[in-house]
């Protein structure tokens, strides 16, 4: 019997990535007076890393070894920065939750099946994003950010999740869209459906149950690439 269902953020509830964090992100930037640019194409690869703080540290390092690498104080506070943008983009409401999101999240209320939230991104930007499209009391943990030290991959924010709301992982299903989300999720033993997207339709999603390209609308059957959708 299915009890709760897991979800992931970006990329997962809504296409936040490309033109939502990026955009921020080089909002930040420029405010700051700093010459870094992400193109669509850079932040792919930028993806590799999870977490805004982390992936920034990681492009000086790859891409930019010329600069000295800024203290920590520095990179919170132009994160801190990118948040406010993001906030401010995703209040404009022009990034919409993916297809099958609501109907699922609305047949899960009506039968029962507790939600949460895992997800590497800052809370207040999980919650912005759930005002904006849904409702944050519906979830009963909202799991983000530095909540616990280690991101995904690793496994710690199921793990959080899973022992704040006392379920076994076999009662939970999991909504992700990367391979280090998936990584995480099934780390923690929980079975995971994969909705990828433009940015993560290369990935391996070995060890997920189902992959399909997005949760699916009696308008818009969804494709599945790997699995079977049963009951
Ligand atoms: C996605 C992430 C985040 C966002 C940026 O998390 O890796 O880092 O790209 O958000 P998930 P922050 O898919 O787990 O929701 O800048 O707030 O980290
Ligand atoms: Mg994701």
């Amino acid at each position: 019997q299915l009890q709760a269902l897991i979800f992931d953020v970006d990329g997962t509830l809504a296409d936040t990535e490309r033109d939502g964090h990026r955009v921020a992100f080089n909002r930040a930037f420029a405010s700051a007076g700093l010459d870094w640019n992400w193109s669509i194409e850079l932040y792919g690869e930028l993806l590799y890393v999870a977490g805004g703080k982390e992936r920034i540290r990681f492009y000086l390092e790859k891409y930019r070894p010329e600069i000295t690498m800024p203290d920590d104080g520095f990179i919170a506070e132009l994160h801190a920065n990118k948040t406010k943008h993001y906030r401010e983009i995703l209040a404009g409401g022009e990034i919409p939750l993916r297809p099958g999101v609501k109907r699922l999240i609305d047949e899960a209320r009506t039968q029962g099946v507790r939600l949460a939230i895992a997800t590497t991104s800052a809370l207040p930007n999980a919650v912005a994003l759930l005002e904006q499209t849904l409702d944050p009391s519906w979830f009963e943990i909202i799991a983000a950010g530095d909540i616990v030290p280690a991101k995904k991959p690793a496994p710690d924010i199921y793990h959080y999740v899973l022992k704040e709301m006392n379920l076994e992982a076999k009662d939970c299903l999991v909504i992700e869209d990367s391979h280090h989300g998936l990584l995480a999720s099934t780390g923690a033993s929980l079975p995971t459906i994969v909705t990828f997207n433009d940015y993560t339709q290369t990935h391996d999603f070995s060890g997920a149950l189902l992959v399909v390209n997005h949760l699916g609308e009696p308008e818009l059957p969804c494709i599945v690439v790997v699995g079977e959708i049963g009951d």
